[in-house]
């Protein structure tokens, strides 16, 4: 999937990410050091993902330029996260979701996942990855057996599996380091 994205200023890198558990396309991702290793997966519709060098320019993006974090910042907390909140609660932008990390602590490459609207009270699963083999952020990085921590921002509940397919021991929420860091081979949304 090669996602343009004009007028988006804080876009500097490829958007070329591989979704095998969903769209079926496979494309290597292209890139050096950590650049493009921060990415927003918009889950409306057909999956849409678009990668930035910093997890500022990820963040800025994924709330439509309504969070602007301080450069370096590794995650959404204090008043950014209230301001991310009334962002959400507006709904004239994505909703950011929440955001899985390579590392615990909520550091290392990212993903953000957005939404055009929160999710309601309904149980149902609303997106799956059911395997995140070959799934690359812009950077080449694969998130297999690598997510060390996660956090929600919205109502919409993430579980991960240890194995491919929703195998294997669980967990969701928010979650950092512990018996499934580096583990993670699928998710699911509700
Ligand atoms: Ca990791
Ligand atoms: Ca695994
Ligand atoms: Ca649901």
């Amino acid at each position: 999937m090669n996602v343009r994205l004009a007028g988006v200023t804080a876009v500097t890198a490829l958007a070329l990410v591989t979704l095998p558990g969903t769209a079926g396309a496979a494309q290597a991702a292209t890139g050096s050091a950590d650049r493009g290793g921060h990415c927003v997966l918009d889950l409306t519709g057909r999956a849409r993902v678009s990668c930035f060098d910093t997890f500022s320019g990820a963040i800025a993006h994924a709330t439509g330029g309504k969070v602007r974090l301080p450069a370096g910042a590794t995650q959404v907390e204090g008043r950014y996260l209230t301001q991310l909140r009334q962002a959400n609660a507006a709904a004239l932008s994505p909703v950011a979701i929440g955001t899985l990390y390579n590392d615990a602590n909520r550091k290392g490459h990212s993903w953000t996942i957005t939404r055009s609207s929160d999710c309601d009270a309904d149980p149902d699963i609303d997106w799956t990855y059911s395997n995140l083999s070959g799934v690359k952020d812009a950077s080449g990085f694969d998130w297999n057996d690598e997510i060390g921590s996660a956090v929600q921002y919205g109502q919409c509940e993430a579980v991960y599996y240890e194995h491919s397919y929703f195998q294997g021991a669980r967990v969701s929420g928010d979650w950092s380091g512990g018996a499934l860091d580096d583990e993670v081979s699928s998710i699911a949304w509700s």
